[in-house]
């Protein structure tokens, strides 16, 4: 029987790592989640017309364009997700709210505060008329990060006073790991800082409920030239080079210290260079009442300290998050089964069509992602100055 849900027609640009997650998510939302619009890959857009239609053709796409701005003038398209380098994230989220089109935009959301303050406006002018624009921060939606925001709203963890957060990986650990084009400030805006601290930033303040109001930073590049040669897409590129090597304008680790407003005081550490760890998102958060520790590379356990259990029972406990009580896991496999890195994206789609649909602000918004660019800022002008104190702007708009 033909499937009678209205459609949400969905124009993609870009196709490399975070294409492939999303078009996966596009693919797969409606097939395990009731859902009030059926994602469509109507189109999916790049400049080189040979990698377009074969990514249209392995990712399930319709159609392809290969400039983005016939994407956005299409009238068979209601909402443009962006794929691409950060350095064009601005140009295309503003065109395709201002053609009345819904955006979803990969982190970070812009290469600076202003492109992101300018995204932000049009994106709150855009969702007056019911267009509405979103950031793809998808690890708020791995099912043990869930879990442990829904403990510190329960009252579980009491008053929060740590917050630890880390994200390692150890990709260019390897000095002669080639360049590409995460290592170009003028395409990433920054390093390990916005590539993979912007994630634990959105996800401490996401999980504790409390702003970053200040902090103290250093940043560090270890290898400050690689090979030139690498491909633009994947993390670690070909590897083909022929011995000419070329700058890398980006921070290979940073690592702050921060408050919150709440009172709750946080260390924060992010790097490339943690060799061995191949994507160690790691959050710790200690309370009045309870503790709560999750680390990525064991993504379906959230540990959990409850402070109010009799003395002689207490100790930490592994919650394997599979049951379906817990965030968006009913609609899986039975207990114990699992989820991976994939699902994060899948849920997004999930709660950003559901919000769609009933005509609210998907969250995270444009706004919630300027603040978390206001801190990137931040951590880059206190490593400048010498790690001076960075007091960060209360963001309006949330
Ligand atoms: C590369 O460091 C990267 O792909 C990030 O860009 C993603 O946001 C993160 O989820 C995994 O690592």
């Amino acid at each position: 029987m033909a499937d009678s849900t209205p459609r949400l027609r969905v124009g993609m640009v870009g196709y490399a790592f975070m294409g492939a997650a999303h078009s996966h998510a596009w693919r797969t939302a409606h097939r395990f989640f009731e859902l009030p619009l059926t994602p469509e890959l109507t189109a999916i857009a790049g400049r080189n017309p040979a990698g377009v239609a074969d990514a249209a053709l392995r990712m399930g796409w319709h159609s392809t364009e290969t400039d983005w701005h016939r994407l956005v003038e299409r009238d068979d398209i209601d909402l443009i997700d962006i794929c691409t380098p950060g350095d064009t994230h601005r140009e295309i989220a503003i065109a395709a709210l201002r053609a009345g089109k819904h955006v979803l935009c990969e982190k970070p959301l812009a290469n600076s505060v202003a492109e992101a303050e300018e995204m932000a406006t049009v994106a709150r002018e855009a969702a007056e008329q019911g267009t509405f624009a979103m950031c793809g921060f998808t690890y708020r939606r791995v099912p043990a990060i869930a879990l442990a925001k829904r403990f510190v709203e329960e009252g579980r963890i009491g008053q929060i006073r740590h917050v630890r957060a880390q994200y390692l990986q150890d990709w260019l650990s390897d000095e002669n790991a080639p360049l590409t084009w995460r290592m170009d400030k003028s395409k990433a805006g920054s390093g390990a800082l916005g590539d993979i601290g912007a994630h634990i930033i959105d996800l401490a303040q996401w999980v504790t409920g409390s702003d970053i109001v200040g902090l103290s930073a250093i940043t560090k590049t270890f290898v400050t030239e690689r090979p030139v040669g690498g491909d633009k897409v994947g993390l670690g590129g070909t590897g083909a080079s022929d011995g000419e090597k070329g700058p890398v304008t980006v921070d290979d680790a940073a690592a702050f210290t921060a408050r919150f407003s709440d009172g709750a005081i946080g260390v924060f550490e992010a790097t490339r260079f943690a060799l061995g760890r191949k994507n160690a998102i790691r959050l710790e958060v200690n309370g009045s009442k309870g503790s709560i520790a999750f680390d990525f590379e064991d993504m379906n356990v959230l540990e959990f300290f409850d402070g109010t259990d009799d003395a002689e029972a207490q100790g930490f406990r592994r919650i394997i998050v599979t049951e379906p009580v817990h965030p968006y896991v009913g609609n899986w496999w039975p207990a114990g089964h699992g989820l991976g890195y994939e699902h994060g994206f899948t849920h997004q789609v999930v709660d950003l069509v559901r919000d769609l649909a009933a005509g609210a602000q998907p969250r995270p918004s444009f706004d919630d992602a300027l603040q978390v660019q206001r801190v990137l800022a931040a951590v880059e002008e206190s490593a400048e100055a010498s790690s001076a104190w960075q007091p960060i702007e209360k963001e309006e708009g949330r």
